[in-house]
């Protein structure tokens, strides 16, 4: 159950969260057409901070660009007002859910007349995949649902109705007893988890799969390149096969809701307890998003 906090924004105002209610003819409702962003703020020493908030504003807006929603906020208004929200909370550690939707008054598939609403919801979110999986590493398993292409619908886009793709995959691979999924696309190649990006290390060095794989424009995933190579760490944007998956030193999915979490087995083929550069990666990016590292320091947004 998610929970609760006082007030969720919506168009502007600072609703309770009980009244925080929406009409049964919300456009985005029937037809899944709306764009939203996932976000992580954490406490540190000197108050909370929000993690890359900009940077995924930015991506709430190129979303909304790809599927020709207006929005109403800027990326710089948005920020100010999830600062806000997270103060008028009091908490000090959430997860943030910006959402563009369309809302009641057509019910047509033409959306270009639908009102765009913009709302924001917090809540205290513990780690996605579990507090074993972030310690062991998660199963996983090669869904049999291909991941949506760029002709079917846009990946590059984080849009509400796509990650019916990303549900029948993990319900798949929870039903057969996995943690989590990671899904092909139709060309045979990796692209990301029902939710997460990936990353694979052979020999010291890290591969993620290209953007034009069907791997979403992760911001953990960049993240994480900055971060390993920093290290001093190989690092590389190629195309895996589910093969190299099987062969790997060590594999690992990040994202804002999962972090940095590491993968000990994928179709009954063992990788093993997180090996040095998953742990290296992991201690680094919890220490950055705690604001424990000056040179990272600009990617936290304090409240
Ligand atoms: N790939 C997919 C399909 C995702 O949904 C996500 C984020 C990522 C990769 C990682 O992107 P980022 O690092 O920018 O978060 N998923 C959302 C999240 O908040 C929703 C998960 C339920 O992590």
């Amino acid at each position: 159950m998610i929970e609760k906090v006082d007030y969720i924004w919506m168009d502007g105002e600072f609703v309770r969260w009980d009244d925080a209610t929406i009409h049964l003819l919300t456009h985005s409702l029937h037809y899944g057409l709306g764009v939203f962003e996932g976000i992580r703020c954490y406490s540190t020493k000197d108050g909370p901070a929000i993690f890359r908030l900009t940077d995924h504003m930015r991506r709430l807006l190129r979303s909304a660009k790809i599927h020709l929603i207006t929005p109403k906020y800027s990326a710089e208004e948005l920020v100010e007002v999830t600062k806000e929200l997270v103060r008028r909370n009091g908490v000090d550690a959430c997860y943030i859910r910006p959402i563009m939707y369309l809302g009641y008054g057509e019910m047509g598939l033409n959306p270009l007349n639908c009102e765009v609403r913009t709302a924001i919801a917090i809540w205290p979110w513990g780690t996605y995949l579990g507090e074993e999986g972030l310690k062991h590493g998660v199963r996983v398993r090669i869904s049999s649902f291909r991941r949506l292409e760029p002709n079917i619908i846009p990946h590059a886009a984080k849009a509400t109705g796509q990650y019916i793709n990303s549900i029948l995959a993990k319900v798949e691979a929870l039903q057969s007893g996995y943690d989590e999924a990671i899904l092909l696309n139709s060309h045979g190649y990796v692209t990301d988890g029902s939710g997460e990006n990936i990353f694979q290390v052979r020999d010291g060095v890290l591969t993620t799969p290209p953007l034009s794989s069907g791997a979403l424009e992760g911001i953990t995933r960049d993240t994480i390149l900055t971060i390993a190579g920093d290290l001093g760490y190989e690092t590389r944007e190629a195309d895996l096969v589910r093969s190299d998956l099987y062969i790997a030193d060590e594999l690992f999915f990040t994202g804002t809701a999962a972090e940095v979490v590491p993968i000990r087995e994928v179709d009954g083929r063992e990788i093993g307890e997180p090996g040095p550069i998953t742990r290296k990666c992991q201690e680094v990016f919890f220490s950055v998003v705690h604001g424990e590292l000056e040179r990272y320091r600009h990617w936290l947004e304090f409240v």
